[in-house]
């Protein structure tokens, strides 16, 4: 796939000049012609896609060409050796793809007490098999309840009780020599009520004023509110909130405190830009970008995955190709699945959005396919996820600090003619242990409302029940689960304390965060004696490390080619789900309670292949029986 024709793209081609020469001004003569050619190969998109969003507003070339100016400032600050990788991705733009990076996301104080406390660990990513660090946010928090990290009060600084700056250079320099990617949260959406802007918005000043949704009355916010979600019903109703100060209603999607950032206002772009690109010369290599759908508000719209949004996160790729070219993108963008691939860049953005983006709706399908035990809608969303544009990859995973967004399946279990309350809300019991026959433990996110589905909470060691039994069965669904999001994806997700086993949230201590938000249920601290028992076959611990180091092995084999693209094979049984990718690589998982009859050779992985992995003994392999919740990967030599 080719991108798009640059000559297509719309901008004044004087203001182009003059956009150049403000970016390269005060370049010496060595990185003038390498950052001339970056310059001319994404600033023609940047400017197509700001005249879009912004050209109308008064003083807009003379915003762009102080943007530009900034941009060449922070393209000379960026230190040599990352200058140097940035060289190597621009020669290989798929390196994320073909080194078949797995990925490990963790809190740092939960993972490393700090970033100090990260750094220790690294040996034990590098060991497990790791290449890619996703650290929940660790920029400076608003103080009191700030949602994880997630209500930023400073682009600026880190968490004081993390570290600070060069903590943080040394962690992504000692990270980098590990070949271990560090990823950072790019919380885009909104900032916290004691962010300077806010803090400014406070008082008065109106250019910061404007750097929010506000509202004088709640006329308007109540027609939003018709067409508009909300994300915590129950703990944060309604996505506005009266500010005694403001003297407004300001936009807040998610807690109070954190306040939506109005995108319709250019500086809010710029600073936004500036702050990843402050963060990448920090040796930042890949942000994932929170919330991203919400970016972009219209009335009468439910103010998600708008054409703007795309539009911003364009830009925002165009200005990394101009300063930071060896740094990705990572869409967060937990939305149906139609709506999902726009993010890694269709149509008029195509080529030129995200590069990675988590494969939400397959998470949330395979979770239902075990309460369900049958693969029918895992199958249907693995058949009509698209193929993936050029140099884009998905992120699966099986768990993440949030719950289980149910919601993402709407659409597809409408297209299966299903009532979506009802079918979901069946398989969320089951894995709350509401249902005969469950053995899950999580706990329903948002409703309590019995009969409404939002979302489920726990750690995957809980919902598979391996907390509360050593057995096989358990540790197979674990290792099912695992499997499938190391079988279909680019980069799959491990999340901290899943490679032990670790069961949710008992903590004492926590027990107050998790009565204000049940997403601490997931968000344990890293169990040093499990750690400990890694190496110990005999206990759980042991077992799941095992079972997670075999997977990253299994993937590591030639037969498994990350380019290839997922297919899956009829099995004529809805118990079992069967995958191939490229000629010498298929998967059959099952994911009932009952052993079931599989058929090699009618799945053409029969005479001349071999098994690369299993979860059950050779006698029923042998014989042709895939036990209960077992699976088989299978490569031809
Ligand atoms: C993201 O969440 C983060 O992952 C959450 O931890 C934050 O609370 C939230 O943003 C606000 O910063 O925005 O596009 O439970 O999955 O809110 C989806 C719902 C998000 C989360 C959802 C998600």
């Amino acid at each position: 796939m080719s991108k798009p024709d640059v000559a297509a793209l719309s901008m004044d081609p004087a203001l182009l000049a003059r956009a150049r020469q403000s970016f390269l001004a005060e370049v010496g003569t060595e990185a003038q012609a390498e950052l001339a050619t970056r310059f001319d190969r994404h600033a023609p998109r940047l400017l197509h896609w700001l005249s879009k969003l912004y050209g109308r507003q008064p003083m807009f070339e003379r915003w762009l060409l102080s943007l530009c100016t900034t941009l060449g400032t922070l393209a000379r600050a960026r230190p040599p050796v990352l200058c140097e990788l940035d060289r190597e991705r621009e020669r290989d733009p798929d390196w994320f793809i073909h080194e078949k990076r797995v990925g490990y996301c963790a809190y740092v104080d939960r993972f490393g007490g700090d970033l100090n406390g990260v750094a220790e660990r690294v040996d034990y990513l590098e060991n497990l098999g790791v290449g890619y660090l996703h650290l929940l946010p660790f920029l400076q928090a608003r103080t009191g309840d700030s949602d994880g990290g997630f209500a930023v009060a400073s682009f600026e600084a880190i968490e004081p009780a993390l570290g600070n700056m060069s903590d943080l250079e040394q962690l992504a320099t000692r990270l980098r020599k590990a070949r271990i990617s560090l990823c950072a949260d790019l919380v885009l959406n909104h900032v916290a009520d004691e962010h300077p802007w806010a803090v400014a918005a406070m008082q008065g000043d109106q250019h910061y004023r404007s750097y929010f949704h506000l509202f004088s009355d709640r006329r308007v916010p109540n027609r939003y509110e018709q067409t508009v979600a909300q994300i915590f019903p129950q703990t944060a109703p309604g996505n506005f909130t009266y500010n005694d100060a403001l003297r407004s209603w300001v936009w807040t999607t998610f807690y109070p405190y954190q306040w939506d950032l109005n995108y319709a206002y250019p500086p809010v772009f710029a600073s936004i830009a500036f702050a990843l690109l402050k963060l990448a010369n920090r040796g930042v290599e890949i942000f994932r970008l929170d919330s991203a759908p919400f970016l972009w508000k219209r009335l009468g719209t439910p103010c998600t995955n708008l054409p703007e949004v795309h539009h911003i996160l364009s830009a925002l790729r165009a200005i990394v190709g101009m300063v930071a070219p060896g740094v990705l993108l990572k869409a967060e963008a937990i939305v149906a699945s139609t709506d999902l691939l726009p993010y890694l860049g269709v149509g008029e953005t195509l080529g030129s959005e995200c590069h990675l983006a988590y494969h939400s709706g397959l998470m949330a399908a395979s979770w239902t396919a075990l309460g369900e035990g049958r693969t029918t809608l895992l199958r249907q969303l693995l058949d009509s996820t698209p193929t993936l544009p050029a140099h884009t990859g998905w992120m699966t995973y099986v768990r993440c600090h949030d719950d289980i967004v149910w919601g993402v399946l709407r659409s597809d279990v409408e297209a299966a003619g299903d009532d979506f309350t009802q079918r979901i809300g069946n398989a969320a019991a089951f894995l709350e242990g509401r249902r005969p026959g469950s053995f899950g433990h999580g706990v329903a996110f948002q409703s309590t409302d019995g009969n409404a589905v939002h979302g489920t909470n726990g750690m995957a060691a809980t919902l598979v029940g391996l907390d509360s039994a050593d057995n096989a069965d358990a540790l197979r669904r674990f290792a099912l689960m695992y499997g499938l999001a190391f079988a279909v994806g680019t980069v799959p997700l491990l999340y901290m304390g899943d490679e032990l086993a670790q069961p949710s949230n008992d903590a004492h201590d926590d027990a107050g965060l998790m009565a204000l938000d049940g997403r601490w249920a997931q968000r344990p601290r890293l169990d040093l004696a499990r750690l400990q028992q890694r190496f110990d076959g005999n206990t759980i611990a042991g077992k799941a490390y095992a079972a997670i180091k075999a997977l990253i092995a299994a993937r590591n084999d030639a037969s498994f080619d990350p380019c290839a693209t997922v297919e899956t094979l009829d099995c004529h049984n809805e118990a079992l789900l069967a995958i191939r990718r490229g000629e010498r690589f298929t998967v059959v998982f099952n994911f009932s309670d009952k052993p079931q009859p599989v058929d090699w050779t009618g799945l053409h992985a029969g005479d001349g292949w071999t098994t690369l992995l299993q979860t059950a003994d050779d006698a029923a392999i042998d014989a042709g029986i895939l036990p209960a919740w077992a699976m088989v990967w299978r490569k031809k030599p």
